[in-house]
């Protein structure tokens, strides 16, 4: 198979009507920090546990198309001794890695990050290939300040996910390009579209200048929202209104699909977002999905709390989650289906 072939394929499988992807990639002190809202110690015994009761929940199938995991699950084991990206493969689900290595200050830029990964990247694709992956995901983030992120940050960052979308598609593996905007901070629903548009313009220039097929992505991005100490609460309208505004202008249709994170907001709202996007705008030239972390997962840790006893009901509420989001994919969600469910 030419490299091509091997990145449409695995576009195809991801990229489906009524589905999306589960973000499982939290680095060691996110999942720790995660796991302390439920009181439970984040030993790798229970990350294991926790991954593999995500993977294995019966039914996932037909809602998630691909798994984002980090790069330590790769290696671990479901409770019946399967490698975790096997078990996914196994049920039609493509399994993918978080390549990037976190963020720290950008250097003589006060307020932008730069994230770390690129040394090594290629060998490093390669391993996880060899471990059943087929797609990567890599996160640049820009904190909103009245001076950030500035120029330079906004340059250095992009430069870096084009250069890892290249490796990844060097190697037959599809990059997810994750430049996120937080919402962190007090500023107004057109500052995050003002500085995101800026932000999205820079990724696809680079991403052109370092020869991505745009066809062998996927896109994933923040929604347009009002910072979360912003006095004024928006509309989910408005919100669809001003991301597919902000997209529009900055997304070529060669783009297969984009994938939102959640960002903070809650699962809820999440979904919400996301159908008012796919019922407002129909044709949309890419198809608009998830690819959330804290949205699918919170009311999976709700209900798991660290006890195996909780296993199949924690395992139903990631269904829930995964089958309504599926709906909002299809613009097909009502807030009436969260308590007939
Ligand atoms: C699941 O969280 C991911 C990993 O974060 P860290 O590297 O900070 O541990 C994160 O990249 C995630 O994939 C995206 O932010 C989307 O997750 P949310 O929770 O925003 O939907």
């Amino acid at each position: 198979m030419t490299i091509a072939n091997e990145l449409q394929s695995t576009i195809g499988q991801m990229v489906q009507l009524g589905k999306g992807i589960l973000a499982a990639d939290e680095s060691q002190p996110t999942i720790a920090k995660r796991f302390a809202s439920i009181h439970v110690e984040a030993t790798a015994e229970m990350c294991r546990s926790y991954r593999s009761l995500l993977f294995t929940a019966p039914g996932i199938e037909d809602y998630i198309s691909g798994v984002i995991e980090f790069e330590a699950t790769l290696a671990q084991i479901d409770n019946d001794g399967t490698a975790l990206p096997k078990v996914l493969a196994s049920r039609g689900i493509v399994p993918g890695v978080k390549v990037d290595q976190g963020k720290g200050p950008l250097p003589l830029s006060p307020g932008d990050f730069i994230t770390y990964g690129l040394d090594g990247l290629e060998e490093r694709l390669q391993r996880y290939k060899n471990q059943g992956v087929r797609f990567a995901k890599w996160r640049e983030v820009y904190k909103i300040s009245k001076e950030n992120p500035s120029v330079l940050g906004i340059a250095a960052n992009s430069e870096m996910l084009a250069r890892y979308a290249a490796a990844c598609q060097g190697v037959g593996i599809v990059p997810i390009v994750e430049p996120e905007v937080l919402m962190d901070g007090d500023h107004s629903l057109a500052r995050c579209a003002e500085v995101t548009e800026a932000v999205q313009k820079e990724v696809f220039h680079a991403l052109h200048r370092h020869h991505v097929a745009l066809e062998y992505i996927i896109l994933k991005p923040n929604m347009i929202l009002p910072g979360k100490d912003h006095p004024v609460k928006a509309s989910t309208e408005k919100i669809a209104e001003a991301t597919l505004r902000v997209l529009l202008r900055t997304v070529p249709a060669a783009v297969p699909s984009i994938n939102f994170l959640s960002g903070g907001i809650s699962p809820e709202e999440a979904t919400l977002n996301l159908n008012t996007l796919n019922a407002k705008f129909p044709k949309a030239p890419w198809l608009l999905s998830f690819s959330y972390g804290r949205a699918l997962q919170k009311p999976v840790l709700q209900v798991w709390q660290g006890r195996a006893e909780n296993t199949v009901a924690a395992q139903q509420a990631l269904l829930k989650r995964a089958r309504l989001n599926g709906a909002a994919q299809r613009g097909e969600y009502l807030a009436a289906m969260e308590s007939s469910e």
